[in-house]
């Protein structure tokens, strides 16, 4: 495990470029943040106005991040290195969490619906609904692609779900209640390398986990 800012109202995590890189909520406090994938020390934030609350995001490539927001029917496009505000698409959902396939940008809404978004004016492709033993899975949150599977952590549980995105089918969960810290909220946010290292956090936890999932 590593250290984690228990400031940060955690909304999205990924790994990319040797750093771990996240976004936090809440009207006032906002942000997007470099932070140090070995020590957690946050070190460059771009900080949100107050009328904009943050939520999860993903790479579209080394240089450019897409950030959703959770009502303002805004998606920002914003370049991680200078850490200013690009672009921004508009959408008509609330904004949760989101990855990148390569292909598609999938973004939750807390529903048990997965949109796929086209990455360069992030209208609607296709959406698929997630389901375990045929039951629909809502309050699907954060994000992950890894190796063919849409990870999602389910809000108020300490469930990360691997889905098949062909069909919404839950292939697999982990379960991280033995290990999830006494002290914070719930579990939110997922960051995956590619060779399957999870590393988890969640709103004000003073700890990231790194677990194995292979
Ligand atoms: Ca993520």
């Amino acid at each position: 495990m590593i250290p984690h800012d228990p400031g940060a109202f955690t909304q999205g995590l990924e790994i990319r470029n040797g750093f771990l890189w996240e976004s936090t909520g809440i009207y006032g406090h906002s942000t997007f943040r470099r932070t140090d994938i070995e020590t957690g020390e946050v070190l460059d934030i771009l900080r949100f106005p107050d009328t904009v609350f943050a939520e999860g995001f993903t790479f579209l490539d080394d240089s450019t991040v897409c950030l959703l927001t959770w009502r303002e029917q805004t998606a920002f496009l914003l370049n991680p290195w200078t850490m200013e505000i690009e672009d921004e698409f508009y959408m008509n959902t609330e904004g949760w969490g989101i990855c990148y396939t390569g292909e598609f940008l999938v973004q939750s809404d807390g529903s048990a619906i997965l949109r796929f978004r086209n990455p360069t004016d992030f209208s609607v492709s296709d959406s698929i609904s997630v389901t375990l033993n045929d039951q629909p899975q809502f309050y699907l949150n954060e994000l992950e692609y890894l190796n063919g599977q849409i990870l999602a952590n389910q809000w108020r549980t300490s469930r990360i779900l691997f889905i098949n995105p062909e069909n919404g089918n839950v292939e697999r969960f982990i379960n991280l209640n033995n290990v999830i810290p006494a002290t914070g909220g719930v579990l939110n946010g997922i960051a995956a390398t590619d060779d399957g290292v999870l590393y988890c956090t969640g709103k004000n936890w003073l700890i990231t986990l790194v677990i194995n999932t292979l």
